[in-house]
């Protein structure tokens, strides 16, 4: 029986899953887990990929511990952070850490030189402050220029796994540098970064096999045998392919994690200018589809909001608090870029609470259900967006991804939309990168067949529109905030 291996590191936790078929059902299992967050040194925020790679030798040292002597072995991470090499392959510089402040204000000086027009042109991609693009534009020119190779995170993962230099599409994508039309860097964008092509390693598609890990590596740390697939390593990228649509259906999807990111999968990009004014994106997804998607805050407000009270609650006790809580009380802009990584995220949500002459929230239900109300809220808007831009009505809003477990926010989601939500799988980014490894093995066929196999294969809960008492005002209210901030 084949062995399936996915290490998935989001922005707030890393896990290694391991899969098998059985007959007609996949068996998911978890090996091993570590928190994930980025740290603030010397002044700006930084990952420590030094600890997540050990952090995965000590998870594939657990599998062969539990008797997986060899597997297929795919790996993803979040998107547009990079690292630099020297021409021996070695680390140049810490790893910035997409939240860093460094970008603030980069985007209008880069338009100075280009114009969002033109890049979204290009590209395709939305403007995000931290986008791959503008945080080389503001590193340090010199040590840009004495990198050998600039790769992506998940990409010197791998290089780290196998001794192969690649940029996968996926997550290069998602640096808003590579051209729509050559499916290449964009040449004019590379000359602006004062950068050359070969600072880059060759573009692939997820599905290709970068073959064994290094012996050395394996005989070191006692690991088993690894093939080392390339799936689509950004994670939002592997959620997706694993959403379990049901054929003929409108679906829309949130891939519900650290971010919530609201979109669909289409054939073709979609770059006019409307697209662009709404800001949504797309990014590169495995065989040929894209995301036509939205980042919304997402679930990084609640995380922030735990840690600042010293992690007392789970984050089923904080969807709990919030329950119990009036709803649409107070309400916050979630996209509105004070909430990105503000020192205090309690103190933020509380700040504007007072300047918009909303009731504070104070107790800690409060402040969760502020949250996950203005989240529902923020979805509704970027729904209505989406299917504008689509030009159809969305039936079925998938949620997947961490957040599919509070039962609270699917709910009340679905309520706002006034549409079904599924919610399921929590573990969708694992389950898309293995998906693209079976594929690869020719254990299944199509991105299809694996979303058929993942429906069989787990539980998934459907949460169906309730009404909400005062909607209409809560909407108006809600307009009103949004458009004055
Ligand atoms: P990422 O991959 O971005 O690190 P995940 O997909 O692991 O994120 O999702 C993490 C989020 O899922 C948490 O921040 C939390 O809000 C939510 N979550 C996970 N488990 C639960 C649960 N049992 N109840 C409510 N929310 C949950
Ligand atoms: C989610 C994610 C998202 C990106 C962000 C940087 O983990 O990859 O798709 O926009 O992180």
């Amino acid at each position: 029986m084949k062995n399936y291996i996915a290490i998935d590191i989001g922005a707030s936790s890393g896990r290694l899953l391991h899969a098998q078929l059985y007959g007609e059902q996949l068996a998911l299992k978890e090996i091993h887990r570590f928190a994930n967050s980025f740290h603030h040194r010397h002044g700006h925020d930084y990952w420590d990929v030094d600890h997540i790679f050990a952090e995965i030798v000590k998870g594939l040292q657990k599998a062969k511990r539990l008797g997986i002597e060899s597997c297929y072995l795919g790996l993803d991470t979040w998107a547009v952070d990079y690292v630099l090499l020297d021409q021996k392959g070695d680390r140049l510089e810490e790893v910035y850490a997409y939240r860093d402040k460094r970008t603030e204000g980069a985007p209008e000086k880069f338009h100075a030189k280009i114009s969002r027009e033109e890049v979204y042109a290009r590209t395709g991609i939305q403007e995000l402050p931290f986008n791959t693009l503008y945080q080389l534009y503001v590193h340090d020119r010199n040590q840009l220029c004495e990198a050998d190779k600039i790769m992506l995170v998940p990409d010197y993962l791998y290089y780290r796994l196998s001794g192969r230099k690649v940029n996968e599409v996926t997550n290069a994508s998602t640096m808003q540098m590579l051209n729509l039309r050559t499916r290449e860097f964009d040449e004019e964008l590379l000359k602006l970064l004062s950068l050359r092509r070969d600072q880059f390693s060759e573009l692939i598609e997820p599905g290709q096999s970068l073959g064994m890990i290094r012996p050395e590596l394996a005989r070191q740390y006692d690991l088993p045998l690894c093939e080392l697939v390339v799936v689509p390593t950004h994670d939002t990228a592997s959620a997706v392919v694993s959403i379990p649509v049901q054929e003929g259906q409108s679906w829309a999807y949130i891939s519900s994690g650290t971010w919530s990111l609201l979109g669909a999968e289409v054939a073709e990009p979609i770059n006019h200018r409307a697209a662009m004014e709404a800001n949504y994106t797309n990014e590169w997804g495995a065989f040929g589809t894209y995301r036509f998607l939205k980042n919304i805050m997402g679930l990084w407000m609640i995380q922030e909001v735990r840690r600042e009270s010293d992690n007392a609650y789970s984050f089923s006790e904080l969807a709990e608090l919030a329950a119990a809580e009036i709803p649409f009380l107070s309400l916050i802009p979630c996209n509105d870029s004070r909430f990105l990584n503000p020192k205090s995220m309690i103190a933020e949500i509380q700040s504007f609470c007072k300047e918009t002459r909303q009731p504070v929230p104070l107790q800690m239900g409060e402040i969760t259900r502020c949250v996950f109300d203005s989240l529902a809220l923020t979805y509704f808007d970027a729904l209505r967006e989406l299917e504008g831009l689509l030009g159809r009505a969305v039936e079925v809003l998938h949620i997947v991804g961490g957040g599919s477990n509070n039962e609270l926010l699917c709910q009340l989601t679905a309520n706002v939309i006034g549409k079904t939500v599924q919610a399921g799988p929590s573990e969708a980014t694992a389950l898309g990168n293995i998906a693209v490894q079976m594929i690869s093995s020719q254990e299944v066929e199509s991105i299809r067949a694996a979303r058929e196999l993942i429906t069989r294969s787990f539980s998934l809960k459907v949460f169906e529109p309730e009404p909400i008492c005062n909607l209409d005002q809560v909407l108006e209210r809600w307009e009103k905030l949004v458009s004055h901030s």
